[in-house]
């Protein structure tokens, strides 16, 4: 049977299951190719919560149910973390509104950058790895594809491929050209191309005429710009930025941006000014050129689970404030930003629930645990960010362990459809039939062919953004860069517990450092790592404290999480 990979990831990968629930890719499916990454293929290697317990007792699914609604409080918060994408996982969220919870909006992934590209282009859609193979040139800015989107490798092969990131990433090790970026730094690098681009006369004028606004404004605030200033931000020579513009000179180029330029507090600028870059070079809408980001996978569709409802900003949450706090989905103790407030909140909160398939540093705080059904043990239906593709999701295994998201809310007394009816209303409001395979109708053209999707149907060029780093805070201490682990997912299956450093601070590999945000402190162990700039340190994405020295904070537009807002310090070695 086919279904579909559940997981916060690019690939969106359809998956052939045997009987013996062997899980293997679609050789015919285009994205997926026949492969799948490390989770898929060791999926039931990792063990599952398979009983609900109260306090550390075993109860049945039933009692807890009941629990929950006893607890249902005056002051209820519903978290939803992103370890199953499944549309059907939002169901839960009508139970909740209906009972006067608070919601969550924002983001700890991807919204700063997106609200900047919402600002220039009205919408987030997605570049698929099949409109990369068009391209000649690839620019991978900020995104580790050999780890988090393994797919579009195929569609790199035979071109020229320019890397832009301060760590050197496998792929940066195999591309044309690695410019090792000052973290934080890459809106001054989209300033710098953009003025070199124009010095050079590379625009191009008809796009600029007929489909953008606010060019000029643009180019006079990125002229104004010392290039002495724009280099010393970026940490790029105007000689790199030559090389780039040369290597993409009226070719065809695809961008593949990922979060690492946007984990600051004016990332949707980020996004905005690079956008801005690719525009007045009109690298939009037309084959072979675009600029990927991890999309809106929802745009288009009819939404049944969007509801009325307080929400509080989610990296900002306080657990504290709750009688009750119910997370489905989510390991928010290491995966939201400030650690120290997660747990002071968790610890304070009057109730926790938690709701999923593994055990975690938030199950530990949990009083009550409830075990999730598997994708492969419910009805759903996955929209990617990262392509076109459909993915549906059969139920294949029957069996007594967990229980599903609609099941729970089913159970929980609330007034539902069938499945399938909100599985067909989602499917219906926005689909089309392509090659023998349902796609979304938003990519019948190439996107943004036709239109960008602002009020003014252009391009609307950025000219303005603050950046409140001042030069003193550039020199001083540790970026700490945060990245995804190819054997995890965020913090499911198979974590890394390191904090790299790099070698020229003559550490010894396990030894133990403490470091200081300015407020708190944690100890790490060590790992000697080559590949980093003498000015960063790196923790993967899942490691136990990766958030301990994350901000308490959110970004200007999208209220989204701003991991690398702040520098660390040494206290001892
Ligand atoms: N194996 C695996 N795959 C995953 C995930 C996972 O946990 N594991 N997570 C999934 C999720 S939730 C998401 S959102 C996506 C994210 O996918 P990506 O965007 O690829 O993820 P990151 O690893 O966060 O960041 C990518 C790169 O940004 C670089 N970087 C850090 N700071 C800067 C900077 O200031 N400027 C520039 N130019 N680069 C910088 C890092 O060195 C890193 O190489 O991946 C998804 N895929
Ligand atoms: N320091 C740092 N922090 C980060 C990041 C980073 O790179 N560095 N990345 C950020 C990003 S991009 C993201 S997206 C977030 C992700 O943060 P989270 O959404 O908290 O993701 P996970 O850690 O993957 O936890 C997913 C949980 O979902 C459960 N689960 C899996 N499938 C199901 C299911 O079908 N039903 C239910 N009910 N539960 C299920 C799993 O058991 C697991 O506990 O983390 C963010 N936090
Ligand atoms: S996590 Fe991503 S690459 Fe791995 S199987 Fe799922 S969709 Fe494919
Ligand atoms: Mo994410």
């Amino acid at each position: 049977m086919l279904t579909t990979c559940a997981l916060d990831c690019f690939d969106g990968c359809s998956i052939e299951v045997d009987e013996n629930l062997k899980l293997k890719g679609e050789k015919k499916h285009p994205i997926t190719q026949g492969f799948l990454c490390h989770h898929m293929t060791n999926f039931h290697k990792f063990p599952r919560i398979e009983k609900a317990t109260l306090h550390g007792k075993e109860i049945s699914i039933d009692e807890a149910i009941k629990t929950v609604k006893d607890k249902l409080g005056k002051k209820t918060l519903f978290y939803k973390g992103s370890g199953n994408l499944g549309v059907m996982q939002g169901v839960t969220k009508l139970f909740f509104a209906q009972n006067g919870a608070d919601l969550t909006q924002g983001s700890l992934c991807q919204g700063a950058g997106e609200a900047g590209i919402e600002e220039g282009r009205g919408a987030c859609l997605s570049w698929s790895p099949k409109r990369v193979e068009q391209s000649d040139v690839v620019i991978i800015w900020g995104q580790n594809p050999s780890v988090t989107n393994s797919h579009v490798l195929p569609a790199l092969k035979g071109k020229t491929v320019i890397v832009i990131d301060p760590y050197t990433t496998d792929i940066a090790k195999k591309a044309d050209l690695h410019v090792k970026v000052k973290p934080r730094g890459d809106i001054y690098l989209a300033m710098q191309l953009s003025r070199m681009a124009y010095m050079a006369q590379m625009e191009d004028e008809e796009f600029i005429e007929n489909r953008c606004e606010n060019f000029d404004y643009f180019i006079d605030f990125v002229n104004a710009k010392p290039i002495v200033m724009l280099e010393n931000r970026s940490g790029v020579c105007s000689l790199d930025v030559d090389k780039i513009l040369s290597m993409i000179k009226g070719k065809k180029v695809s961008f593949l941006v990922g979060l690492g330029v946007q984990k600051y507090s004016f990332g949707h600028s980020v996004l905005r000014a690079i956008d801005s870059f690719a525009a007045m070079l009109g690298l939009f809408g037309k084959e072979g050129c675009g600029v990927s980001y991890i999309a809106n996978s929802a745009f288009g569709f009819k939404s049944p689970f969007s509801v009325k409802a307080n929400k509080v900003v989610l990296p900002l949450v306080d657990f504290g404030n709750y009688d009750l706090v119910f997370i489905q989905g989510g390991n928010p103790v290491t995966q939201s930003p400030c650690t120290p407030k997660v747990k002071e909140g968790l610890e304070k909160a009057k109730f926790v629930v938690y709701f999923g398939l593994h055990v975690n540093e938030t199950s530990k705080m949990a009083d009550l645990i409830i075990p999730a059904k598997t994708f492969l043990e419910k009805q759903d239906m996955k929209l990617s960010y990262g392509h076109e593709y459909i993915g549906f999701m059969p139920k294949i295994v029957e069996n007594d362990i967990g229980i599903s998201e609609y099941d729970l809310c089913s159970q929980l007394g609330c007034e539902l459809k069938s499945e399938q009816e909100y599985i067909d209303e989602i499917f219906e409001s926005n689909s089309v039939e392509k090659n023998g395979r349902y796609i979304s109708k938003t990519y019948e053209d190439i996107p943004y062919e036709k239109e960008f999707y602002t009020d003014s149907g252009k391009f609307e060029f950025f000219d303005d953004f603050y950046d409140d780093f001042k030069e003193e805070d550039l020199n001083e201490g540790f970026y700490l860069l945060h990245a995804k682990y190819n054997k995890s997912l965020n913090s499911q299956f198979t974590t890394e517990q390191f904090l790299h450093v790099p070698v020229c601070l003559g550490l010894k590999d396990n030894q133990t450092i403490k470091l200081t945000n300015g407020t708190y402190e944690c100890e790490y162990v060590v790992k000697n790592d080559e590949n980093l700039r003498d000015d960063c340190m790196l923790l993967y994405s899942g490691h136990k404290d990766a958030n301990m020295l994350t901000p308490y904070a959110k970004s200007d537009e999208g209220d989204a999480a701003i991991y690398q807002e702040m520098k660390c310090q040494i206290v001892s070695s």
